[in-house]
């Protein structure tokens, strides 16, 4: 650690763009100074310990991933990364900082599930991380034990409309939960989606033997995500607690929050890389792998599913980031290999473990979106980083570079290149890419956690451990 100077560098926030040298004193950042500042002395760089030159570059603050699932227990396997293995995937591609999902399953007490996180991410993280809190079973003792999740650093937890016998709570149970959460401050997250309608669907498509992964985007209709998402709204505005509806993906979902934010409520959306870029059509009906045959498609089963391009969704999830109606982008990180985990699923598509693996090139596709002119280069900051650590509760110490905040920068070199790929870039323990053959007009160059260069050079210096747990604070996104 020590003392570094990132000299040379456009210094990026959400709200513009300048020209500064960032001094950082162990884990803070100290000062931001005009380029070549005599003010803290002649010759800075050379009385520091580490110089770090970014003349060319953006300095952004740590990207901030708030949706990932390291070692989820789920569809009968685990998501295959570790914390260590997420984590460190996320440092390569210029995220330093997670919120990963402990998860209470029905019957379990919440502090047993919490406590299995805890042991699960302690000491084994390359990068920050904090956590929200599934409740996976609405009853009196979980009401109950949601009263102690602000005192441990949890100010937002998690609720399913979707997956019937798994995580799922009726309407009787969101509703009894977003009254404790209005009380208590909490952020409520949905998964808003119609399950007990999927099933019904799903089971049909089955019957009639249509069980490729093309037709878990059918039984997925969008028709339910709206329905759902609506749904939310309405519980929410009932009881006053706050709404942030995770993986928004189809457009009349943002309609949705579009009409309640209209209206002023504290209703937010989030959608993931793979609802900008990813279709029905061309990932789900994928039939080009000769290993997989048409049974490809499964690298992309996710809930919520990917949509088709015809109907527009991808075009409307790049508006909904531009207009501020889908406030933020997180991964929703749940990677499974195709081999032994996806396969569950051959011939059955409801069998086929939920999830595609993308913290790792999160900052970079949402990068490709400046560089072809969806979002501009400080909405890219402001949708990764900053309004992540608002809506969390960690602003002023992450999700900005000012003096006082955790030296958590990324030196980003638009004049690099990212090939993204199994062979090429790749870190996540997956045996395929949902993103295999993207191209990104940008490269991370330097990854900095808290005064400690993660990555440099095209090579890692973090190590497991490293990573520190956050405790967060009530939400700073409130209207
Ligand atoms: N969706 C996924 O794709 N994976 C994990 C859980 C979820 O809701
Ligand atoms: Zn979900
Ligand atoms: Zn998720």
């Amino acid at each position: 650690m020590g003392t570094l100077l990132v000299r040379g560098g456009t210094v990026v926030s959400a709200s513009g763009r300048t020209e500064a040298d960032v001094l950082v004193d162990g884990e803070r950042i100290v000062a931001v100074l005009q380029p070549g500042s005599t003010l803290l002395g002649h010759d800075l760089a050379s009385s520091v310990d580490t110089v770090v030159d970014a003349t060319g570059k953006y300095v952004i603050p740590g990207g901030i991933d708030a949706h990932t699932h390291m070692e989820l227990p789920f569809g009968g396997t685990n998501a295959s990364d570790t914390f260590e293995t997420g984590t460190t995937a996320a440092a390569w591609g210029g995220t330093t900082s997670i919120i990963d999902f402990a998860v209470q399953k029905t019957g379990e007490a919440v502090e047993t599930g919490l406590a299995a996180w805890h042991e699960k991410a302690g000491g084994n993280c390359a990068v920050d991380y904090g956590f929200h809190q599934i409740i996976g079973g609405v009853d009196e003792q979980s009401l109950k034990a949601m009263e102690t999740l602000v005192d441990e650093g949890i100010t937002s937890y998690k609720l399913f409309m979707a997956y019937p016998g798994v995580f799922y709570s009726d309407d009787a149970q969101i509703l009894k939960a977003m009254q404790k959460a209005a009380d208590l401050g909490l952020m409520t997250m949905m998964h808003a989606e119609n399950g007990p309608a999927i099933d019904v669907l799903a089971e049909q498509l089955y019957n009639q033997g249509k069980t490729t992964p093309y037709f878990h985007g059918i039984a997925r209709a969008w028709q339910l995500e709206e329905e759902a998402t609506h749904r939310a709204i309405m519980l929410a505005d009932l009881t006053g607690a706050p709404l942030y509806v995770v993986h928004v993906s189809a457009k009349q979902a943002v309609e949705q929050l579009a009409a309640a934010r209209d209206r002023g409520k504290n209703v937010f959306g989030e959608t993931c890389p793979q609802y900008l870029y990813l279709s029905l059509e061309e990932q789900l009906g994928a039939t080009g792998d000769p290993t997989w045959g048409d049974f490809e498609g499964a690298k992309w089963v996710c809930s919520t599913p990917l949509r088709s391009r015809a109907e527009g969704h991808q075009d409307a999830m790049w508006q909904g980031l531009r207009t501020n109606d889908l406030q933020m982008v997180s991964t929703d990180h749940c990677p499974f290999c195709m081999k032994d985990q996806k396969e569950l699923g051959r011939g059955d598509f409801r069998a086929i473990p939920n999830g595609i693996g993308s913290i790792e090139h999160r900052m970079d596709l949402l990068y490709q979106g400046v560089v072809t002119g969806e979002i501009t280069l400080e909405r890219w900051v402001e949708l990764t980083s900053t309004t992540p650590a608002r809506m969390f509760g960690l602003y002023g110490t992450k999700g900005v570079i000012a003096p006082g905040a955790d030296a958590d920068i990324v030196v980003y070199d638009p004049a690099g290149h990212t090939s993204i790929g199994l062979e090429k870039t790749h870190h996540m323990n997956m045996d395929h890419s949902a993103w295999e053959g993207f191209e990104i007009d940008g490269h991370v160059d330097v990854v900095i956690s808290r005064g400690d260069v993660l990555v440099s050079d095209g090579a890692f210096h973090g190590r497991a451990g490293h990573g520190r747990f956050l405790k967060r604070g009530l939400t700073q996104y409130l209207t």
